[in-house]
């Protein structure tokens, strides 16, 4: 891009257009469902669209003329949280038997889905999870333990209540998770010497020395999240549950990781589908303390600010087989750096073994690679380094379609949007 044809839009006193529109344009959303008469039915339905955060605008109620035992609700709400949506409307169709119906979704074409500004607004994410705390589904190994379950909400809440700027709350932690977390941590570090990459294996004694890793200690976010500011500037900010794509990679565009805080279930320490405070500190805080790696993380964030929903999908995939599951090349051999591995025991010794498939990067290929969420991946791809990763994610970002470029201001912490038009 041509310096002297871009209009810097980074004055906090000027509001682009792109946060003008994203106050009008994602829409009104029209549904009309049916309910069975009974007590309460309505409420239960009004409840989920609270918990997601959905703010209805309009109300209206008539008997079925259908089924005369139903009633009939019309209702319009604001198309902020589509991926939230569509649970609650699937949720509806197959928990509570409700006929649904979408009568429009009027979100315009062509305009830039809201990202945030500036550091601040990612507090707007907080409401924004795709399932809250004690939710659990029927698979999940915590699913019929009500102690787990309770405790889950507590963790929740904490991370629904954090505001950017706030410590993060200090959790004491009980004998049961300090045991499964002593048990995650002995067997990791037994591997690391011989599987991770020599990032995690360099910054790992500093974790031991500087933030109480240790067998028999659970490290605060806090403590973490300070150390990692002094060393590149990435900070952690409590999550209570699953983020969009789209939200969780724009906190990378301010160094920015959303953690969670709970543990796994105590029956299943060697993997877990889900992120958990082991996958947190072990997997992904070593590497986020190395600069090189922290800056292409925060790439991968950048370029996902305002990006159609395609390349979402698409660079969502990428993060998935880089700093989720990603090997890299140390002279001969293979090293795990992707952090999905370097917290399961299980997978650490498997995608180092002749078992899996592995690939060179390729991100055009990687981008569109099918990949299960549940169980140990079928295909690795493998980075020459991280410099390299970097350089391909650019090129790559470069086939955004997107009429402005962006860089973070770490002064102002703010994204400067570069109008290209
Ligand atoms: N949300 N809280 C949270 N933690 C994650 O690790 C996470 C997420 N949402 C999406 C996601 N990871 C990735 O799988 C990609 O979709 C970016
Ligand atoms: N499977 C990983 C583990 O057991 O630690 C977590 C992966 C989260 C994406
Ligand atoms: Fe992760």
């Amino acid at each position: 891009m041509d310096s002297q044809h871009c209009k810097m839009n980074g004055d906090p006193f000027q509001e682009s257009m792109y946060i003008e529109e994203s106050q009008n344009k994602n829409g009104v959303i029209s549904l009309i469902f049916s309910l069975k008469e009974e007590v309460g039915a309505l409420a239960k339905v009004l409840r989920t669209f609270e918990e997601k955060g959905i703010n209805l605008t309009h109300i209206e109620s008539r008997p079925s003329r259908l089924n005369k035992d139903e009633y009939e609700f019309f209702i319009n709400l604001e198309g902020k949280n589509i991926p939230a949506l569509d649970k609650i409307i699937k949720s509806l169709r197959s928990d509570i038997g409700a006929t649904v119906h979408e009568l429009s979704r009027t979100k315009k074409k062509d305009t830039v889905p809201w990202f945030p500004r500036s550091i601040q607004e990612l507090d707007r994410f907080a409401n924004q999870i795709l399932s809250y705390g004690a939710e659990l589904d029927a698979d999940h190994p915590g699913f019929k333990d009500p102690v787990y379950r309770a405790r889950r909400k507590e963790f929740a809440d904490i991370a629904y209540n954090y505001r950017h700027g706030q410590p993060i709350p200090r959790v004491i932690y009980t004998e049961e998770e300090k045991k499964t977390w002593g048990t995650v941590f002995r067997e990791l570090k037994s591997l690391y010497p011989t599987h991770a990459c020599y990032e995690h294996n360099h910054v790992f004694p500093l974790l031991e020395k500087y933030c109480g890793y240790q067998e028999d200690n659970i490290p605060q976010l806090e403590d973490v999240s300070n150390f990692l500011q002094s060393c590149t500037g990435f900070r952690l900010r409590p999550v209570a549950g699953l983020l969009s794509s789209r939200d969780f990679l724009a906190g990378l565009a301010f160094r920015v990781f959303h953690s969670t805080q709970y543990i796994r279930h105590a029956s299943k320490p060697m993997y877990t589908p889900e992120p958990d405070i082991c996958h947190e500190l072990l997997g992904h805080v070593p590497l986020f303390a190395d600069p090189s790696f922290a800056q292409f993380s925060q790439e991968i964030g950048l370029a996902s600010l305002g990006a159609p929903d395609d390349f979402i999908e698409k660079l969502a995939t990428v993060y998935w087989f880089t700093v989720e599951f990603g090997l890299c090349k140390e002279g001969d051999s293979l090293k795990a750096y992707g952090a999905g591995l370097l917290s399961s025991f299980g997978e650490l010794q498997y995608c180092l073994s002749s078992e899996p498939e592995i690939q060179p990067l390729v991100l055009e290929k990687t981008c569109v690679q099918k990949h299960p969420v549940t169980e140990f991946q079928p295909i690795y791809y493998v980075a020459e380094s991280f410099k390299d990763a970097k350089e391909k994610l650019r090129k790559f970002a470069q086939t955004i379609p997107r009429p402005f470029s962006v860089r973070y201001n770490p002064y102002t912490q703010r994204i400067e949007v570069l109008d290209n038009a």
